[in-house]
């Protein structure tokens, strides 16, 4: 049995728990406090992260690299055959990250300023991504890695107090976006990739923050 080491909020461990459960690969969650990293934690973890999968005696980080491994020991793929297929899919994996780094700069910006310069980001890296997305899924009706690695930044930009309404984009992508998130969250696999009092809990902490976004 896999375990992955946890934090509630993390976009990135969602995006594995999200791929073991769609895959239907069985797992056990263990929840730390990243305020204070236990010593085992900081052990197996390199750069002191999470998520980390542990595979028996072996331990696995990065959300990526985790999502590739169960993939691959997992009935069918969610990444394409073809070469330049599968590389422009994990280019648009890597583009999510930033999409997710970019969103939560903007999220705890503590100035005008600098929120208008993480939401230009922010725009700039949705925008890339959004001209791909195909729907109802990113590449179309399958479900594939991009869309596991995504998700979690478009469910946490839209429980940010009106950053959605204030995102610069076009209406063309405005809708994929909203499209895709509503393909995403119909899923049971998503539906049940967060603990549940997620919403409650992400908006509170983010709220804490007292970010630009929550204070003008
Ligand atoms: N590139 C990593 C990012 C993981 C990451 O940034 N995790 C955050 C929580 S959401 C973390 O563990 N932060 C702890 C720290 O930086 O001290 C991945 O995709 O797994």
């Amino acid at each position: 049995m896999y375990k992955i080491i946890s934090f509630g909020l993390c976009p990135f461990v969602q995006r594995s728990i999200i791929t073991m459960n769609y895959k239907n690969v069985p797992y056990d969650v263990e929840y730390i406090d990243l305020a204070n990293k236990p010593d085992w934690f900081l052990k197996i973890s390199p750069m002191g992260k999470v998520p980390v999968l542990q595979v028996d005696d072996e331990v696995l980080f990065e959300s990526a690299v985790i999502n590739e491994y169960i993939d691959e020991v997992s009935e069918g793929s969610l990444l394409s055959e073809d070469p330049l297929l599968r590389a422009r899919e994990r280019a648009n994996i890597e583009l999510s990250s930033a999409v997710i780094g970019s969103y939560f700069n903007t999220a705890i910006a503590k100035n005008k300023e600098d929120y208008i310069k993480c939401k230009a980001e922010l725009e700039r890296n949705l925008t890339f991504l959004l001209d791909k997305y195909q729907g109802p899924y990113f590449k179309g009706n399958d479900l594939s890695l991009v869309d596991t690695a995504a998700i979690p930044g478009l469910q946490r930009i839209v429980l940010t107090n009106n950053l959605f309404e204030d995102l610069n984009l076009s209406k063309n992508h405005k809708d994929k976006f909203k499209a895709w998130l509503n393909s995403a969250l119909s899923l049971e696999a998503v539906k049940n990739s967060v603990p549940s009092d997620f919403e409650k809990d992400y908006k509170e902490y983010l709220l804490n923050r007292e970010s630009y976004i929550h204070l003008r």
